[in-house]
């Protein structure tokens, strides 16, 4: 089945770096799922051309499918992706209330931007192809799709959490948002959670609305575990000194990954654990992100005097308890680490899902995963150990609690895990959408169910 992908970002990017032009990827597990379900079945993805160069590729056809740019100018780029989306939207759906920008201009930004969005759709999508929308940059387009008189079957994945109805409601355009999602005719989110705190906002925000809870689907997004179980060509083992222990975590530069907490859990082990110093060294690698947006700048001062004061008091000259990497680092030295670390701490405020945690899972033969409970991925990977990531002494108590886990436990509890991730890996996430939306729309059509319909 060909779809017609809409995301903000795009599959790859045009850049020029010191006089050269580069096609860069843009990875990260959305990207890399849509891009296999695009190789597969060909189509169209319409996004937004950020890249320096892209301006020369508004329309091209990559690894069998097509690109169809969007074009923002600056000015748009800071109302529609900055003020609305990143400072609204995203503190929204991450209940940061405080975070929360709400100004007179993001939401203006954000209409004509989804309107830019829909005018490529409505001029690229051809008759009967499924429109696939992907997450909160674009909520207002399904509604704009169907206002274009567009009549095919639209699917919308939801990427991040849904909040609950009543802080959903603070949103001044709460009513104007559903209207757009709910114009799709199927929706998906990771975990049921979210997908009730939906259903709850329609019922307390838009009233009864016929059919809504017939769309709404909870698929968690699963992630290439062929891919991260496998053995790779040059894989090398990070091994640290004196036997030390390697605690790993990887995020994105973002206040909800709880990285602040984090540094400081470690200063908790220290107090409550000293025994556990010079013991292990935590790899904090955190990948830089929205680097225009005032906030991220200041989150990674306050960050790096945490990681700096931490270290400065508990070093020694052959010992420092956090090694920082402020960088992305290649999916090959990722999976170094993740077969190499005896301990993934991984512990966001909230988030969505959280495919790291699942890649972990996937890659390593002998470590243990602590997560946030707040993790969407946490309702698909309940044999980790889970924390509240704001109880500094029950991270630090679990933290010893990791390091000290004997090899029987560790293998009892990947061994769920494992099943998890490999069972609803990425093509299982992948044929569940795309039978659903089949029978979905034969349903609207009136064609008879396929056999692999699994409700
Ligand atoms: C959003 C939601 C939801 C990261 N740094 C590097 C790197 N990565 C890859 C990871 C992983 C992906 O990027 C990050 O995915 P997450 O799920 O952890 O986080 P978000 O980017 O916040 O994603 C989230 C997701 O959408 C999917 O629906 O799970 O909740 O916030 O695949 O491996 N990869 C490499 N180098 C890096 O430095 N190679």
């Amino acid at each position: 089945m060909s779809y017609l992908i809409v995301t903000s970002r795009c599959p790859i990017s045009h850049e020029k770096i010191g006089g050269n032009e580069t096609l860069k990827k843009n990875v990260g597990g959305v990207a890399t799922a849509l891009s296999r379900a695009m190789r597969q079945e060909g189509g169209t993805w319409i996004c937004w051309g950020d890249g320096n160069m892209d301006h020369k590729y508004p329309e091209e056809n990559y690894d069998g499918y097509k690109i169809v740019r969007i074009f923002l100018t600056s000015r748009e780029r800071k109302g529609f992706y900055d003020d609305y989306a990143n400072g609204t939207l995203w503190p929204l759906f991450h209940y940061f209330r405080d975070r929360m920008k709400l100004t007179s201009t993001g939401i203006s930004y954000y209409r004509q931007i989804n309107e830019r969005f829909a005018d490529a759709v409505a001029k690229n999508a051809k008759p009967g192809q499924k429109i696939w929308i992907h997450d909160y940059q674009l909520a207002l387009l399904p509604k704009m799709l169907r206002d274009r008189g567009l009549d095919n079957f639209i699917m919308t994945t939801w990427h991040i959490p849904w909040v609950a109805s009543e802080f959903y409601a603070t949103l001044p355009e709460a009513k104007e948002l559903l209207e757009g999602i709910t114009a799709s005719d199927m929706i998906t989110f990771h975990t049921v959670l979210y997908r009730k705190n939906f259903l709850e906002s329609c019922e307390n925000i838009l009233g009864k609305v016929t059919g809504i809870e017939k769309k709404l689907y909870t698929f968690s997004l699963g992630i290439d575990s062929q891919y991260y179980s496998g053995n790779p060509a040059n894989r090398q083992n990070i091994e640290l000194k004196n036997n030390r222990k390697l605690i790993l975590s990887i995020d994105r530069l973002d206040y909800t990954k709880g990285l602040v907490n984090r540094a400081l859990a470690i200063e908790a082990l220290l107090k409550r654990h000293p025994e556990d110093a010079r013991k292990f060294t935590y790899v904090m690698i955190v990948t830089p992100s929205r680097t225009s947006v005032t906030e991220y700048i200041n989150m990674k001062k306050e960050l790096e005097m945490t990681v700096g004061r931490i270290n400065g008091t508990y070093s020694d000259l052959n010992w420092q308890p956090i090694i920082y990497l402020y960088r992305r680092v290649t999916d090959r030295q990722l999976m170094n680490y993740y077969r190499s670390a005896n301990v993934a701490l991984i512990t966001p405020l909230i988030d969505g899902l959280n495919l790291v945690s699942k890649e972990f899972v996937a890659a390593t033969k002998n470590g243990v995963l602590i997560l946030s409970r707040f993790a969407g991925a946490s309702f698909d990977l309940s044999a980790s150990l889970k924390v509240n990531p704001n109880d500094l002494n029950e991270v630090a108590d679990k933290l010893d609690e990791a390091l000290h886990m004997p090899e029987n436990e560790i293998q009892f509890r990947l061994e769920s895990m494992k099943e998890n991730v490999i069972k609803k890996d990425i093509n299982w996430w992948l044929s569940k959408i795309s039978s659903t939306a089949e029978n979905m729309e034969g349903k609207i059509h009136g064609k008879p169910e396929s056999a692999e319909y699994t409700p």
